[in-house]
């Protein structure tokens, strides 16, 4: 799978814009998810022990880290064109949690959708696949590892 230096700028420089607002956005990414997935809201356990979603800073976290990964997948792809994870760690989670491949169509589309409102103007086609493609290449890995 081919991914360009262009790719790869692109997933950085929207990577930055969402990082500008991590409270709003990791909030919009989670309820895109809710949107389409009701059921998967009680597969987070982070979200228990807090008030709303709004002022969740474990939910901000993991949502940090999941749009990083995504980030560090595009970077691994430009280097050497492939997504290779350290451990099986990220799907012995998943597998645990009662995550199941449909799930990860709805967390694809929330992503896409948020960086969308991130980047505001300087959203294209083009940075939408490239964002997809480091995605895929992710969620290709993850679940790879858990069955
Ligand atoms: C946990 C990333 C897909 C649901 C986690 C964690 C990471 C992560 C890093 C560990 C907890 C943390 O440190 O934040 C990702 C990435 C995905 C992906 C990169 C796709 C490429 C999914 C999907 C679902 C899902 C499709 C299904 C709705 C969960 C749940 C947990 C989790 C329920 C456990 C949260 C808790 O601690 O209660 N994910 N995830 N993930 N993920 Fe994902
Ligand atoms: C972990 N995995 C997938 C999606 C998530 C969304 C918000 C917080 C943590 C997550």
């Amino acid at each position: 799978m081919g991914f360009s230096e262009k790719q790869e700028a692109l997933v950085n420089s929207s990577w930055e814009s969402f990082k500008q607002n991590i409270p709003q956005y990791s909030v919009l990414f989670y309820t895109f998810i809710l949107e389409k997935a009701p059921a998967v809201k009680d597969l987070f356990s982070f979200l228990k022990d807090t008030a709303g979603i709004q002022d969740s800073p474990k939910l901000q976290a993991h949502a940090e880290k999941v749009f990083g990964l995504v980030r560090d997948s595009a970077i691994q792809l430009r280097a050497k064109g492939e997504v290779v994870l350290g451990d099986t760690t990220l799907s012995v989670i998943h597998v645990q949690k009662g995550v199941i491949d449909p799930h990860f169509v709805v967390v694809k589309e929330a992503l896409l959708k948020t960086i969308k409102e991130a980047t505001g103007d300087k959203w294209s086609e083009e940075l939408n696949t490239a964002w997809e493609v480091a995605y895929d290449e992710l969620a290709t890995a993850i679940k790879k590892a858990m069955n």
